[in-house]
């Protein structure tokens, strides 16, 4: 009997199918940021990070062109099993010609992005890029007091949900366009409801662009803090919460933007109770929003638990984010990614409906013996039955070391 068959008899004891979890598997997608490839630079301008964002570490190799960076997330795309989406930043534009500013940004200028994204059968989605650049005044964009500044990032925006409608149309799949910005104070303001009132004001008009709200999924994105702005964040979670509930927009939870001991697990089934879909950025804070690697941990397990028992694998937009720039960057990508779907057979692998019911009978005893069984059980064996089938090599560790010998090296 292959340790793939065993596995199946042992689950099948507690009540769980896997071949229903690694059908299931199969048909989630989980949209995989661009950024860790370059450690968030992008191609438009020669800008450092900013916006209270950082990467760290040197590692050889980062993608300096678009060419660079399409062979790395192909590379990346080949060792990942099962559905994905590419998930671009604004500052990824690639101008043939004269670059033009944030403001004025077309289709035209993604057109190598959607020629990509075709060719693999995969849905793009996007991100207006409201910070490392020059027009981010006093750490502010959509929320600033000066009027060309704000204006400028309006246009930025309105421009963006322009080329979201353009992705989905080009790719036959919806695009999630993401909002999220930076802005805030290092101390303590004066003013707290100015900077957020404008902000209100900027979305308003970024969203009055008329849109197929079918084909474009806006999503609102909060932060607690960025480094340099500790003390005041303008997109705090009650501010995006609130105006995504009243805007008919979808609510973004980052798993790093939250006070320490706040987990996004627990928030998970208080926004499905209030909105048809909601979207995450799966990540991992290391004591701050620091963007670490995904792993396979408890945190990004309880997330996929409330994502699967809670019925909302249709409903979750699933999108990594996260940038090191300390390790190969292939291998980044691909740890991270499949932690994520790791994250979901296992949650796929848990008799759910006989959890409740102890919990509903208040027998938290068994529920807690149950449980931890359950970590013991061979996940692996159903893990790489799930690789086999995709055809993905479950080593890929010597096969991102090859990628590195035969090409990173060389990028010096
Ligand atoms: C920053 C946010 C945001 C960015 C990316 C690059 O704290 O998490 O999502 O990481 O847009
Ligand atoms: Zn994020």
């Amino acid at each position: 009997m292959s340790r793939y068959d065993e596995a199946k008899q042992i689950y099948a004891q507690c009540g769980v199918d896997t071949e229903e979890a690694l059908n299931a598997l199969r048909d989630v997608c989980v949209s995989v940021h661009c950024w860790q490839g370059d450690d968030v630079i992008g191609f438009d301008n020669k800008e450092a990070l900013s916006g209270g964002i950082q990467t760290t570490g040197n590692y050889p190799g980062k993608a300096r062109t678009p060419a660079e960076l399409m062979a790395d997330i192909d590379k990346a795309f080949s060792l990942i099993p099962g559905k994905k989406k590419l998930n671009l930043h604004a500052s990824y534009a690639i101008f043939d010609g004269e670059p033009v500013g944030r403001d004025k940004i077309e289709p035209q200028h993604f057109k190598a992005w959607v020629d990509f994204a075709k060719q693999r059968g995969v849905g793009i989605d996007f991100n207006p890029t409201f910070f490392a650049h020059p027009m981010v005044k006093d750490n502010l964009t959509l929320s600033s007091p000066d009027e060309t500044v704000r204006a400028y990032w309006v246009a930025h925006g309105k421009a963006c949900i322009r080329i979201s409608e353009y992705f989905a149309e080009q790719t036959g799949i919806p695009c999630v366009m993401n909002i999220w910005i930076p802005d805030g104070y290092k101390d303590i303001p004066a003013d707290r409801l100015g900077p957020r009132a404008r902000f209100k004001k900027s979305l308003d008009e970024i969203l009055s662009v008329p849109y197929d709200k079918s084909k474009v999924y806006v999503t609102l994105e909060s932060k607690v803090f960025g480094i340099g702005l500790e003390s005041y964040t303008v997109g705090s979670a009650e501010f995006c919460l609130s105006y995504s509930a009243k805007n008919n927009i979808t609510p973004l939870m980052d798993n790093g933007h939250y006070h320490p001991t706040e987990v996004v697990s627990d928030k998970i089934s208080s926004l499905l109770l209030f909105n048809e879909k909601i979207a995450l950025h799966v990540t991992r804070p290391v004591r701050w929003d620091s963007d670490h690697v995904v792993l396979f941990d408890d945190e990004t397990k309880e997330i996929a638990k409330e994502i699967v028992r809670n019925d909302a694998l249709s409903r979750v937009f699933i999108a990594t984010d996260y940038f090191d720039a300390s390790i190969n960057r292939i291998s980044a990508w691909v740890t991270g990614v499949r932690n994520v779907q790791k994250a979901l057979l296992f949650a796929l692998l848990q008799p759910n409906k006989q959890l409740k019911a102890l919990q509903d009978e208040s027998d938290m005893t068994a529920l807690m013996v149950l449980q931890e069984e359950l970590k013991t059980a061979p996940f692996g064996d159903v893990w790489n039955e799930y690789l086999a089938r995709q055809g993905v090599a479950a080593d890929y560790l010597s096969e991102v070391k090859d990628y590195e010998q035969k090409v990173l090296v060389n990028r010096v």
